[in-house]
């Protein structure tokens, strides 16, 4: 096993912070106290955790619009992830940025992105960067099975490929683009099998399953550090929420709904913890309390911070 127990547990608590973050989101959202949008990750936690958990200091990631796991998961503040997206001036952006800005460069987070597919040649530039100053960093990119049919998703493999630039691709197949199916969208079933066209290897695996993505992503990172350029890696997920929060999804069964949640990436990771013998339900219930306490002084930081003031609504918004 890769993993001793004091990490394996980190891994369980991450998803669970990050699920109790969005949980919260997700209520102070219905209840009007969230100004613009929010995309949730809930589901989706396995993927971010168990990919940064093969990270270190030099290396970056670059996130989508669905950004709040792969921020948390990189160690971004959760006070100034809530302030941003409750629009208060101790958020990341001021307060003027919201969800789909929240960045951190020194922690390596290249930021959550609005526009589908801008990740990766972001992600491709800052490998770039890596190698040149050859300091064995690698970079990551986070990015939807709608984004692997943008022309920036071609561009990047192709020149990542050619460059043996040092990046692992984490395709995050939820199975929709917003409202259209993969079946819609494209006429393949492992958007791994993509990886062939730019001679690099592609990987398709269970995105709920954790440990896979954190070996799958041990074994890429590891080719990227030695030089050997990128990986595509594929992970099979769902999101349980609609597209945004408000969407009433009505382009899915409950049932497709109620078969994923059976596969919930937390619940059954908590099991095999426990079957291992590595968590006990005492454990449980003590990082579930932890996380929850966590997430009420993220809510009152955020609460407690100041609307940013009219005379700054157009600073920030060029450089300065
Ligand atoms: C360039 C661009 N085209 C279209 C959109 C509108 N849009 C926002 S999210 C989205 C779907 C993205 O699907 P996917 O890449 O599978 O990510 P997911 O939402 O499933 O995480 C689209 C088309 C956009 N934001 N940017
Ligand atoms: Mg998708």
């Amino acid at each position: 096993m890769a993993l001793d127990k004091e990490e394996m547990l980190e891994l369980y608590r991450k998803m669970c912070l990050i699920r109790e973050f969005e949980e919260t989101v997700s209520k102070f959202f219905s209840q009007g106290q969230i100004p613009g949008f929010v995309h949730l990750y809930i589901g989706e936690e396995a993927v971010a955790t168990g990919v940064c958990a093969n990270l270190v200091k030099q290396d970056f990631i670059a996130s989508t619009h669905r950004g709040h796991g792969h921020g948390i998961a990189r160690g971004a503040s959760i006070n100034k992830m809530m302030a941003e997206i409750f629009g208060k001036v101790d958020g990341y952006c001021k307060g003027k940025g919201g969800s789909m800005h929240i960045a951190d460069v020194e922690l390596g987070f290249l930021g959550a992105n609005g526009i589908v597919g801008a990740g990766l040649p972001l992600a491709a530039g800052a490998a770039f960067a890596n190698k040149y100053l050859n300091n064995n960093g690698v970079s990551v990119c986070f990015f939807g099975d709608g984004a692997s049919n943008r022309a920036t998703f071609h561009e990047a493999l192709n020149l990542a490929s050619i460059w043996k630039l040092p990046v692992v691709f984490v395709n995050e197949n939820n199975m929709y683009g917003i409202s259209m199916s993969q079946e819609r969208h494209q006429n393949i079933t492992d958007i791994a099998d993509r990886a062939v066209a730019y001679g690099i290897p592609g990987v398709s695996i269970d995105g709920n399953d954790v440990m896979a993505v954190y070996e799958a992503t041990a074994e890429a990172v590891k080719r990227a550090r030695a030089g050997a350029g990128p990986t595509l890696i594929e992970c099979k997920t769902y999101r349980h929420h609609g597209h945004f929060e408000g969407d009433p999804t009505v382009y899915r069964s409950e049932d497709e709904v109620n078969q994923w949640k059976k596969k919930d990436p937390i619940p059954r990771f908590g099991a095999r913890l426990l079957e291992m013998k590595i968590m006990t339900q005492d454990e449980i219930a003590a990082i579930a309390d932890e996380v929850k306490r966590e997430i009420e002084e993220a809510v009152a930081f955020a609460q407690r911070s100041p609307v940013p003031a009219v005379e700054e609504l157009l600073t920030d918004v060029y450089c300065d």
